[in-house]
C-alpha cells in the first residue's frame, strides 16, 4: 500500500509535508480533501484531536502534524536527505526554527486570516494592525538571521517550514524592502521545483482567500 497523504492543495500545512515528498521524488498518493469520500474525510476529522490536516497514512500508522510527517519521512524513506541533521546539536537548530515558522510567521498570518473569516472579509483594523506589527517583528528578526544562515542544497525542515508559511504570510502583510533578505529567500523558495508545484496546484483555489489574493506570485 503506497503511502497516503490527505490534505487540501491550497492548505499551507499541507504544503509544508508536500514539499520534502515531491523534492525527493518519494511515491505517495495525494488525497485531496476536495475529493475524498465523506469516510475519508471523516477519518482525518478523528485523526487527530481538532481534526487537522495534512495527515499521513503508511499502512498500519497515521501520523499528523506537518512536522511530525517530515520527520517520519526523515526516519523510514528519506534518511539521507538532510531534512533533519543527524548531529544531535545542529538538528536542534533545525526544529528550532522549524517552531519559529509555525509559531511566528504561520500561526500569525492564520490571525489575519482567521479574522477576515470571522468578520465576512471586514476585518477588524485595530485586530489587523496588530497582526501586522507581530509579524513586522518576525521578518525584522528573520532577516537577521538569514545574515548568518547558509542556504543548504535540498530542503531541510526549515525550507519546508519557512516556504508556505512566508508565501501567505507576505500576502497578510507583504515583505517590503526594508527586509530584503528575507524578500529575497522567499523568492528562492518559491523557485524550488517542489515549492512552485505547490504554489501552483493551489492556483485554482486563490478566490477562496479571504483577505482577497494579490496579482502577483
Ligand atoms: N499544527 C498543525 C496545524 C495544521 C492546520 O492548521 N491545518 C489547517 C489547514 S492549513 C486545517 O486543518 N484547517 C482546518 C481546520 O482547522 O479545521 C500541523 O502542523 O499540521
Amino acid at each position: 500500500m503506497p503511502l497516503n497523504l490527505y490534505g487540501h492543495p491550497f492548505s499551507s500545512y499541507t504544503w509544508k509535508a508536500l514539499i520534502p515528498l515531491y523534492a525527493h521524488q518519494v511515491p505517495f498518493e495525494f488525497r485531496s480533501l476536495e475529493e475524498v469520500s465523506i469516510e475519508e474525510a471523516q477519518f482525518v476529522q478523528d485523526a487527530s484531536p481538532q481534526g487537522k490536516f495534512p495527515v499521513l497514512v503508511d499502512a498500519e500508522r497515521t501520523i499528523f502534524e506537518a512536522t511530525s510527517i517530515i520527520e517520519y519521512l526523515a526516519l523510514h524513506y528519506l534518511p539521507d536527505a538532510g531534512l533533519v541533521p543527524s548531529d544531535p546539536d545542529a538538528s536542534l537548530q533545525v526544529r528550532m526554527m522549524d517552531r519559529v515558522f509555525d509559531n511566528y510567521v504561520m500561526n500569525l498570518m492564520q490571525e489575519g486570516v482567521n479574522e477576515a473569516i470571522r468578520t465576512s472579509g471586514q476585518p477588524d483594523p485595530a485586530v489587523m494592525a496588530e497582526v501586522r506589527r507581530r509579524l513586522e517583528r518576525t521578518y525584522a528578526w528573520l532577516d537577521h538571521w538569514l545574515g548568518d544562515y547558509r542556504r543548504p542544497s535540498q530542503v531541510t525542515l526549515i525550507e519546508c517550514a519557512a516556504a508556505p508559511s512566508l508565501f501567505y504570510a507576505d500576502w497578510v502583510h507583504r515583505i517590503g524592502e526594508q527586509w530584503p533578505r528575507l524578500k529575497n529567500w522567499r523568492a528562492h523558495l518559491l523557485a524550488i521545483p517542489a515549492v512552485s508545484r505547490c504554489v501552483e496546484d493551489a492556483r485554482p483555489y486563490r478566490p477562496n482567500f479571504p483577505l482577497g489574493a494579490p496579482e502577483r506570485d
